[in-house]
């Protein structure tokens, strides 16, 4: 799209006067932000509409990517850099005396997600758009999203997300797309006019869905695809009179993001939740087709529904309800059609993510769909008996002790089924879901996760982003495999002091941030190692708290080490109260080694509270070590990993996830790999395992544990809680088993930092080998090998003005 710096003035003018009746320089900077974002809806508005009818138009096969989560990261620079106008709008604003940084930062960001699963989905919409694939989000809108993280007194304390106190400039509520969900009442089956069985609702709860619709713009074409997320409200001008209660009931459906993959709390409500988008994503997804097709044994043709993780596993049901109930195909033409329209992606393999409900509050809230998965359950058992025996289809079937098991349901109901990492598809296979991978071996793929390098590297990185241009072309801007003509310079000493120079610019930044939050002065000539990610056991935030326990003794007793910066960032959810110890921990010991003058200026720790999108932006350019060390066998894939590698931080991990092929990518010589494998986490699971006697071998890791309990950390009831955790309840996570290893591979790195070109070299070898981790290609493979729904061709469609 063209626009000139001038018309970016005159096109903000116009909307300062036309949304808040007042000129431009007089305006606060958040509605100065709000005028842009508004021009910038506008620019995009025309293509957008077009964009809609032209898929159906060509008849160009559709995707609907169906998830819980959603997280888009602020929109505003995203937006111009796609829509290719970054340029002069940054210029215009300039020239009116304007920071764009500034503009952007007062964006509230959409913490519409928990973390990697969220920001997966929402950087699959973006490479669709960017690839040319017509994608579409399906989602919730929470009226709240993630809580905003505080710490009191190094304690968590959550706060609500207000994040549409502004109105959300992006969002367009499509009133007349809402469409009605019914929960609970019963079902009657009775025979219409024509001697179909239909079913009879009575007294069913009825939900209106709202849908509020955001651009995915593509970037660098004229390409926009859709995220729709649902809104629940009373359904207006209904006959009764509904209770206050009862429009509680309603509005709560949508009211908060549910912040735990840990535990099923709050069941009832997140059953609700899940059902309530994809019923209204199917139900509108079945109407729109039908405008442009006569039949629905036609919507695998046209039509991939994605179910991404569990959460919306439901659509295997409410799909076949729709095509039974109201388009009134057989059950084995819906069945067909079903399995041919879906496809799912499992994100974990920890029993307690994985999701069950029990019939009884399935039962009560979705009569007709728990029919209809009594019905699948008992043919699923008719067919697959036979041939694999009771056994092992009672493991496989989705009914099992009064439980519904998702991610059976899920299986069962889709033609296609992957993990997100090579060794997760395969421990998936083996292990989680194998009986289900007997019955069905060619289901299961693996697609490897991605990330967006435009928001990461062009946007979040500019030095970087620059330094490529310079050294390799801007290919890699389109292209992000382009990056790997970077390994040539390696030996270029030229091309090694800058790339240091771009990294020390991002770390003299985020030192200033660190200041401004946290009155931590820091160095930015100290090592930055960075781990951020949810807080949970499994990712192990405890292994690294001991190896920064390590070094603070070892450089009281005086050895030299290279000044190394911890860097955190995570939030707990709030009912897993160990993750919440944890955080207390790592607070606790930033107090104590920030303030002891005998480690002054060579070990500093720094956790930054709320970590969110536009955090980690801050955050990931100015990684030194990207920590990704997670016990084997327990992370799907990981993406700040690609994330941090991508911007040229050096990984320390463990080989789980999509750790395992970064080492592929790298090569172990560019990569700082410890710890146990998966197999051998297991054997040694079941040979047993003492954490004590490690404890007791080495004096001090003993004395780091000590200070869990000595009262050398002021930490109240959770020091205890974690000394137990690893002491007495045998270190579920292989902790300790762990730890020796760890401080080798970080003691590694302290040599390698010793020689500044060699460290660069190594970084540089990392960003070389990022390009494989785009999700520009990682939707590619989707698109090819699940959804069957190639790109459209260049040049179909126009940027209409
Ligand atoms: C994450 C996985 O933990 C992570 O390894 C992976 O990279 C990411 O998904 C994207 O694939 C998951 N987040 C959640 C959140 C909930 C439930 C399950 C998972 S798996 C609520």
């Amino acid at each position: 799209m063209n626009l000139t710096k001038e018309q970016v003035s005159q096109l903000l003018h116009e909307a300062a006067i036309t949304l808040f009746a007042d000129s431009l320089e007089e305006l606060p900077p958040r509605q100065q932000y709000q005028a842009l974002a508004f021009v910038v809806k506008g620019l995009a508005g025309p293509t957008w509409a077009a964009a809609k009818h032209g898929a159906d138009e060509r008849g160009q096969k559709q995707v609907y990517y169906f998830a819980i989560e959603f997280m888009p990261g602020r929109l505003l620079a995203s937006n111009l850099l796609n829509l290719g106008i970054l340029e002069p709008v940054e210029a215009g604003l300039r020239d009116l005396g304007l920071d764009p940084a500034a503009l952007y930062a007062e964006e509230t960001e959409p913490g519409l997600g928990n973390g990697g699963l969220g920001r997966l989905g929402s950087a699959f919409l973006d490479a669709m758009a960017a690839v040319g694939i017509v994608g579409n989000g399906n989602g919730v809108r929470y009226d709240q999203g993630l809580f905003e993280q505080r710490f009191v007194d190094g304690y968590q304390v959550e706060l609500p997300d207000d994040w549409l106190r502004d109105a959300d400039v992006w969002e367009t509520r499509k009133a007349d797309r809402a469409v009605i969900v019914r929960f609970g009442g019963q079902v009657l089956l009775d025979r219409d006019r024509l001697g179909q069985i239909t079913p009879v609702y009575r007294g069913a709860e009825e939900v209106f869905a709202v849908p509020y619709d955001t651009a995915i713009i593509g970037y660098h074409q004229p390409r926009i695809d859709t995220m729709r997320l649902w809104h629940a409200e009373p359904v207006p001008d209904a006959p009764e009179v509904l209770t206050a209660a009862a429009r509680a009931r309603i509005t709560a459906i949508t009211e908060t993001l549910y912040p735990d993959d840990s535990n099923l709390a709050g069941q009832e409500l997140r059953l609700r939740q899940e059902y309530f988008f994809v019923s209204a994503g199917l139900q509108s997804i079945v109407a729109h087709f039908l405008k442009y097709h006569k039949s629905v044994l036609q919507l695998p043709k046209y039509v991939a529904v994605h179910i991404n993780d569990t959460h919306p596993a439901l659509a295997v049901a409410e799909l076949m309800r729709l095509l039974l109930d109201e388009h009134h195909l057989s059950w084995e033409s819906a069945w067909q059609t079903t399995v041919a329209t879906l496809s799912y992606t499992n994100h974990t393999l920890l029993p307690e993510a994985l999701e069950q409900w029990p019939v009884d509050l399935l039962a009560a809230q979705l009569p007709r769909l728990w029919q209809l998965i009594q019905e699948i359950d008992r043919r699923f058992r008719l067919r697959y008996t036979g041939p694999f025996g009771q056994l092992l289809v009672d493991r496989a079937a989705p009914v099992v002790d009064g439980q519904i098991k998702m991610a059976a349901l899920a299986v069962i109901g889709s033609h296609t089924v992957n993990g997100v990492a090579k060794l997760h598809t395969q421990l998936l296979k083996t292990q989680t879901l194998k009986e289900l991978a007997t019955i069905f071996p060619a289901r299961f793929v693996n697609k490897t996760n991605g990330i967006t390098p435009r928001r990461w590297l062009q946007l979040a990185d500019a030095p970087l982003a620059g330094l490529l241009d310079v050294q390799i072309g801007p290919g890699w801007r389109t292209d992000a495999r382009d990056i790997a003509a970077l390994a040539d310079k390696q030996d270029d000493p030229a091309v090694l002091d800058a790339l240091i120079a771009a990294k020390q610019a991002n770390k003299v930044a985020l030192a200033g941030y660190i200041q401004e939050t946290l009155g931590l002065r820091v160095s930015p000539a100290m090592i930055f190692d960075v781990q951020i990610k949810r807080m949970h056991a499994y990712k192990r935030q405890l292994l690294h708290v001991l190896g920064i326990l390590e070094a603070y003794q070892a450089l009281r007793a005086g050895e030299k080490r290279p000044p190394r910066l911890h860097i955190f960032a995570a939030k707990a959810a709030p009912s897993y109260t160990y993750a919440k110890d944890i955080i207390k921990l790592i607070n606790t010991v930033a107090d104590l080694v920030n303030h002891d003058p005998a480690v002054n200026g060579a070990l500093q720790v720094a956790f930054l509270p709320n970590y969110n999108v536009s955090l980690a932006e801050k955050i990931v350019p100015a990684a030194d070590i990207s920590e990704q060390i997670s016990l084997a066998g327990m992370e799907a894939s990981g993406t700040s990993n690609m994330k941090l590698m991508t911007d040229g931080a050096i990984t320390l991990a463990t080989l789980d996830g999509a750790n395992i092929e970064i080492a592929e990518a790298v090569g172990t010589s560019n990569i700082a790999l410890f710890g146990m494998t998966a197999e051998e986490v297991a054997a040694r699971r079941t040979a047993g395992y003492d954490p004590a006697a490690i404890a007791e071998a080495d004096p001090r890791l003993k004395k780091s544990l000590g200070m869990l309990i000595d009262g050398s950390l002021p930490l109240g009831s959770a020091g205890h809680t974690i000394y137990e955790s690893l002491l007495v309840d045998h270190d579920e996570y292989f902790v300790l088993a762990d730890y020796a290893s760890y401080i080798h591979a970080s003691r590694v790195l302290d040599q390698l930092w010793t020689d500044p070109h060699g460290w660069a070299a190594v970084a540089l070898q990392n960003i070389a080998a990022s390009g494989r981790f785009s999700a520009d290609d990682t939707v590619r493979r989707y698109a090819k090998e699940i959804w069957h729904a190639l790109p459209a061709r260049g040049g179909q469609e126009k940027w209409q003005n």
